[in-house]
């Protein structure tokens, strides 16, 4: 059996700071959980970014600075593209002249508790596009089975993504999308296209539901404060490593262990990172 991938997911666009003083909102708090989430078992960090108010933010000048400083660590930096349901299609896009190893990239429109996500057709296909011609590599988000044939189609009509690997994120638990169970994690995992290789995530409660399905099915893991406040009945998350490690350890009792930063750079086909700067786009 192979190892297992752990994405950590730390900070998010939905959570106010004021209300979780855990969550990890400057840069100086962004760094040094992802130095701790890197020594706890991650290979990969998504990232959403907030401003000096602690609102999220797409803003291209912190999301370059922010690359950067992650840098000094070896984790994967896939920057988020979903940004929060608030955000224009334009400054999503313009994510990638952060010039991240990966980005998230999700397959369509979901209901979002009271708010919609939006990710009409035309917006996925010229994101997905863009990481193609950029070399990022694309981990297409599912958050409902509608998602997975626009990731098909996707692939039927622009070919494979940068890295060559087809690796998507089960998100689940969202209201308005994927139950977070394990009958749907099955049934999610079944309509992928053979090849694929997958993450699971579960909101709030259906945090170790998820988990323990993807590792009994196959899958890989992500977790963190994006996704996940409470580690257990009542007691508050202090902190993203402690969900990495948890992460890892049931990783290890599966005989899955985490896999290496280094290993997740092949797995995941990344390229070696770019000299900083907004112009990564190759020359025609
Ligand atoms: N914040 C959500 C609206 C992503 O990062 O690509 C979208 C999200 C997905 O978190
Ligand atoms: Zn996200």
């Amino acid at each position: 059996m192979s190892s297992t991938l752990i994405t950590v997911a730390p900070t998010g666009a939905e959570s106010a700071k004021a209300d979780v003083p855990a969550l990890p909102v400057t840069l100086g708090e962004l760094l040094a959980t992802a130095r701790a989430c890197e020594a706890a078992g991650a290979a990969v960090i998504h990232v959403h970014i907030r401003d000096a108010e602690a609102r999220p933010t797409l803003d291209l000048g912190l999301l370059m600075e922010t690359v950067a400083a992650l840098r000094e660590t070896d984790l994967v930096v896939q920057l988020s593209t979903g940004g929060s349901v608030h955000d224009p299609y334009t400054d999503r896009l313009r994510v990638l002249d952060a010039a991240p190893d990966a980005c998230s990239l999700t397959c369509g429109t979901v209901n979002f508790g009271d708010d919609v996500f939006m990710n009409p057709w035309g917006f996925v296909a010229e994101l997905y596009q863009e990481t193609q011609a950029r070399g990022v590599v694309p981990e297409f988000e599912l958050f409902d089975l509608g998602h997975v044939a626009t990731m098909n189609r996707l692939l039927d009509r622009y070919g494979p993504p940068a890295g060559g690997r087809v690796h998507c994120d089960l998100v689940m638990g969202v209201p308005g999308g994927f139950t977070g169970d394990l009958r749907t994690v099955a049934a999610a995992v079944g309509q992928l296209p053979p090849g694929a290789t997958w993450s699971a995530t579960g909101i709030g409660r259906a945090t170790l539901p998820v988990m323990f399905a993807a590792l009994a099915g196959g899958g890989h893991l992500r977790v963190g404060m994006e996704d996940t406040l409470t580690y257990a009945k009542g007691r508050p998350v202090r902190g993203n490593e402690e969900l990495v490690a948890r992460a890892a350890e049931a990783a290890r009792l599966a005989q899955r262990p985490p896999m290496t930063t280094t290993e997740a750079r092949a797995f995941l086909g990344i390229r070696p990172a770019p000299a900083p700067g907004p112009t990564a786009r190759p020359a025609p």
